[in-house]
């Protein structure tokens, strides 16, 4: 059975079982011989409705290509629902709008590794930069150990972010096993990291900047994710660039769709055949923009060295094996936006 069922079923009700799916033609999309979806040229569309049925070896196909080719992709018909996807991003607005002294009750200053935290806007004076994104970064799972640390204002905010939690993380399952299937993994290697997959999420805010201001304003630094793969829902205001072919290029946000970046534990895992995502945010002077992440991660004492069945000679090991919590430890020494954190566990260095 090629779904990881018992790890959906441990997922409490509330997410739609069954993806709805949309087969309707999308303007600005075009179809490659495979079947494959491309959004305006550059990124893939993977329609996750159809892992669960007989198209299901096709769709394992396009994930490898777009795993390869572009570390990153849109999911259509993921499960979440409209309700859910709207209440959550009302939610997360209403929030970033409460006064800043409500905000800053939430931040653990220097502490990351608080379960929930708030982090606003900073100015980098090495660097003559502001980073003008605020955020509220927690840990969801499981949600039973984490909900009651949650705020209560603004008061839809536990229901709306729980059921949100809960449905992205049964989308988060659905495509990483699928991703692990198409990388040609054994189901030992896959279930040892399936039966513990964590979550945190983060709401972004990004208020709009003075014009005069834009020149030493970013939104977010460039950076990769250290997770498996990172799912973001985004209102429809541009401002994700993502980096492919040695350019930056910005990124149209498609109503409905969620996009998901490989991180540098797919990375890893894969032996460097995936390849994490670097990515940054622009800052604006015209519109505020609201993003929440879903960060898809193991737990601290799982393997993320590639597993031996992608290891041959022509494949030798990239990377050493090492453990999540290796990783985790080590990321707190490096600045956050050097894109260097898998160099420590490269078998040779470069
Ligand atoms: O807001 C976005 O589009 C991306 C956010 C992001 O990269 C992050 O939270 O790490």
């Amino acid at each position: 059975m090629p779904v990881a069922s018992d790890h959906l079923a441990s997922l409490s009700a509330g997410a739609k079982k069954t993806p709805q799916t949309c087969t309707d033609p999308i303007p600005g999309v075009q179809t490659d011989l495979y079947g494959l979806e491309l959004w305006e040229n550059y990124v893939p569309i993977i329609d996750l409705g159809a892992l669960h049925g007989p198209r299901r070896s096709d769709i394992i196909k396009h994930l490898a290509h777009a795993c390869q080719q572009y570390g990153f992709f849109m999911v259509k018909n993921h499960g979440i629902s409209e309700k859910i996807m709207n209440n959550v991003m009302g939610t997360a607005r209403e929030f970033f709008h409460l006064p800043e002294e409500e905000k800053m009750k939430l931040q653990s200053p220097g502490d990351f590794t608080s379960p929930i935290r708030f982090a606003p806007s900073i100015k980098d004076d090495d660097q003559n930069i502001v980073v003008s994104r605020e955020s509220l970064k927690f840990l969801t799972d499981p949600l039973e150990n984490y909900v009651n640390l949650w705020p209560t204002y603004p008061s839809s905010f536990r229901e709306a972010v729980a059921e949100y939690c809960v449905a992205a993380k049964r989308a988060e399952i659905t495509l990483t096993e699928a991703i692990f299937e198409s990388l040609g993994m054994k189901r030992a290697s896959m279930d040892q990291i399936l039966v513990k997959l964590e979550q945190n999420v983060s709401f972004n805010y990004y208020p709009t900047c003075e014009k005069s201001n834009l020149g030493h304003t970013v939104g977010l630094r460039g950076h990769s994710d250290p997770s498996i793969i990172t799912m973001l829902l985004s209102d429809e205001v541009p401002g994700l660039e993502i980096f492919q072919n040695g350019e930056w290029i910005l990124f149209k946000p498609l109503t409905n769709t969620l996009s998901v970046n490989v991180g540098d534990i797919l990375q890893a895992l894969s032996n460097g055949g995936y390849k994490s995502l670097l990515h940054r945010v622009a800052a604006s002077s015209d519109t505020e923009r609201l993003s929440i992440v879903s960060n898809c991660y193991p737990s601290k004492d799982t393997q993320i060295g590639p597993p031996e069945e992608l290891i041959d000679d022509d494949h030798p090991a990239m990377y050493k094996d090492f453990s999540y919590k290796e990783l985790y430890d080590s990321m707190w020494t490096l600045r956050p936006h050097d894109s260097t954190r898998l160099d420590p566990f490269k078998v040779c260095a470069d």
